[in-house]
């Protein structure tokens, strides 16, 4: 697979309605978008990373830095033959996996158009519907969000979470589980607690949730060992299973019972497909995360959810949630029966539109070979 050329684009998209979590409120994405060229072959990718560092310490500013001083370098011209070989060609840089991770879907996305295969089969699996759930962000009210949360069932979205944070925990799922009974229900609190708080989280087990996610710090595997330990409700971590390594640690120490793949998160496909592996050895269930990705990073997503150990509706939304319009088209759409259909065709199946990716890029570099 030689790469002729990568291109980086700053992509700018504000949000249909601004999302709150525990760490702040985001009314739109800066994301880096990547092109990787052989001949007329493009494969796209979608950088994670937000322009704050609130999620993870990586930022928009940071990935484009490492991507065009270190990463893109190494992965110019004949430098590698396949997409396996990339976190190899990258070991010397520690670190910035949301910036690896878009550089190499990209490439595993162009390898599957050059084989003319859907991503999915290259991955070793088929295209299958992919069971969506919907990741609702801190309201101003009560009666907001179990109004938000009717609307979304009623769209057919199979689970719900909500976003939670000190003060904003009991009350949320109390007024849910009031008003829409034993629906699939979970939180979300991007490591907004310490261990001391460990009472607002064990007075959650009254309400049969699926799972706590990521309560405790993102860097925190040991407090979250102890917690889990307090708790009847699972524990699924996300900030902190960085790779396969953490994945492995998590499951020893019995940090948690699930895991939330993100593989902008992780360093891309490799390290997926590892953790994946890992999981389905350990019999760990698996769900598919979301970063409120454009169509781009939402297609990759919906390929690598084909893989047998996704067994939980992932953060797999349709397009209308978060960008109108996206940046493909056809947007990605949820069927009645709450589940996303994978995109058809060669690579991830969709594209930017030209038009309105010149729309919302302000700024763009080209690395040649
Ligand atoms: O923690 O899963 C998270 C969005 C941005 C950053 C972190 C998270 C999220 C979401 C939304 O929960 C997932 C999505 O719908 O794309
Ligand atoms: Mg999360």
């Amino acid at each position: 697979m030689r790469i002729d050329a990568v291109e980086l684009a700053i992509v700018r998209l504000p949000l249909v309605r601004p999302f709150e979590t525990s760490f702040g409120r985001m009314s739109g994405r800066e994301f880096v978008l990547v092109a990787v060229r052989h001949d007329d072959a493009v494969g796209w990718g979608e950088c994670v990373a937000d322009v704050d560092p609130f999620y993870s310490a990586e930022t928009t500013a940071t990935a484009w830095h490492v991507m065009s001083r270190y990463l893109i370098p190494a992965m110019l011209g004949d430098r590698v033959a396949d997409p396996r070989e990339l976190p190899a060609a990258w070991r010397v840089v520690r670190g910035h996996r949301m910036a690896k991770a878009a550089l190499e879907m990209a490439a595993w996305d162009l390898q599957a158009r050059l084989e003319n295969r859907p991503l999915c089969e290259l991955l070793g699996a088929a295209a299958r519907p992919i069971p969506a759930g919907v990741s609702i962000g801190i309201h101003p009210t009560l009666e907001a969000l179990v109004d938000r949360v009717g609307e979304e069932l009623a769209q057919g979205y199979r689970r719900i979470k909500i976003k939670i944070k000190p003060g904003w925990d009991r009350a949320p799922v109390e007024a849910i589980r009031r008003a829409h009974g034993d629906v699939p229900l979970m939180v979300d609190a991007n490591a907004a607690y310490r261990l001391d708080d460990a009472a607002a989280l064990t007075a959650l087990d009254a309400f049969n949730l699926m799972m706590i996610e990521q309560p405790l710090d993102y860097d925190d595997l040991v407090r979250h060992a102890r917690l889990q330990a307090r708790l009847t409700t699972s524990l699924c971590l996300d900030e902190s299973i960085k790779g396969v390594e953490a994945a492995e640690d998590a499951l020893d120490l019995g940090a948690c019972r699930i895991i939330n793949i993100k593989p902008g998160r992780m360093g891309g496909i490799s390290a997926t497909l590892a953790v994946h592996d890992l999981a389905r050895t350990r019999g760990v269930p698996l769900w598919h995360g979301g970063m409120l990705e454009s169509g781009i990073g939402r297609a990759h997503n919906l390929h690598i959810s084909t893989l047998p150990g996704f067994t939980m509706p992932g953060d797999i939304a349709a397009s209308r949630r978060y960008f109108v319009p996206d940046l493909i088209d056809p947007p990605i759409e949820v069927g009645p029966d709450g589940a996303v259909p994978v995109p058809p065709g060669a690579g991830i199946g969709v594209v930017p539109v030209p038009d309105r990716l010149r729309a919302a890029t302000i700024h763009t570099e080209r690395f040649a070979s």
